[in-house]
């Protein structure tokens, strides 16, 4: 009975938030990232296989829940991506918020997206959860990441058809290490006591990329 009580509640609350904004509808997106880690592109700077990004995850959600910021502290689900490529936590936090109406839908990769390659995923995305949060690890690597964060699909009263940009590394202030080595022992671990905020790895200044662009996103609205 309150279960049900409450599925009406947030069923109003949804139809009203999306009537205040002149909103109706839904809409799919595919949102790539293309990896430019490759030794052509960044020479003695990486090793020489390049670098990867993990297997890449992220989810559509509502203004009412925020996966990380950055300047924010990175929640133990990103650290996990950030610190050992493995989206599980990540997912499964996504999965579970998705019946109380925060998050519309999840999606992650079946692998890694190697060096000058690309990956796509799928988010559908509606008024009342219009925004889009994805990322990966840049692995090997201590606790770095690229990502898109909060990105609101809906504006100027419509559901953008697509947009592109750049993708530079952030330090996700979980781990002190500066090299392009593997955590498989966890002896090699640098926890940051106290944790850091998220932030572009260029302010760090021993950024082992330079502050180059290690990447691209494309977001193309498909249905
Ligand atoms: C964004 O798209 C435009 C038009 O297709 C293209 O010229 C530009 O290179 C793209 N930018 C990035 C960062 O991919
Ligand atoms: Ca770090």
């Amino acid at each position: 009975m309150i279960r049900k009580v409450l599925a009406v509640f947030l069923t109003l609350a949804l139809f009203e938030a999306a009537v205040g904004s002149g909103c109706s509808g839904q809409a799919v997106y595919q949102v790539s990232f293309t990896n430019l880690l490759t030794p052509e592109n960044f020479g003695e700077l990486i090793p020489s296989t390049g670098l990867v990004f993990s297997p890449l995850a992220g989810a559509s959600h509502s203004n009412r829940f925020s996966f990380f910021t950055i300047r924010g502290f990175a929640s133990p689900q990103v650290e996990q991506i950030a610190e050992t490529g493995q989206n599980g936590r990540f997912v499964a936090q996504a999965t579970n918020l998705v019946p109380t109406g925060k998050v519309r839908s999840v999606a992650s990769a079946d692998g890694p997206t190697m060096p000058g390659t690309t990956t796509s995923l799928l988010f559908t995305v509606d008024c009342a959860r219009p925004f889009i949060t994805m990322l990966g690890m840049v692995a090997p690597s201590p606790d770095w990441i690229v990502q898109i964060n909060n990105r609101n699909m809906f504006r100027d009263g419509m559901f953008i058809s697509s947009e592109n940009g750049t993708l530079i590394a952030y330090d996700t202030g979980t781990d002190d290490g500066r090299e392009f080595t593997s955590p498989v022992d966890a002896s090699l671990d640098i926890p940051t006591e106290p944790q850091k905020n998220i932030a572009p790895l260029v302010e760090d200044e021993t950024d082992r990329f330079e502050g180059r662009i290690i990447g691209t996103f494309d977001i193309r609205k498909v249905e």
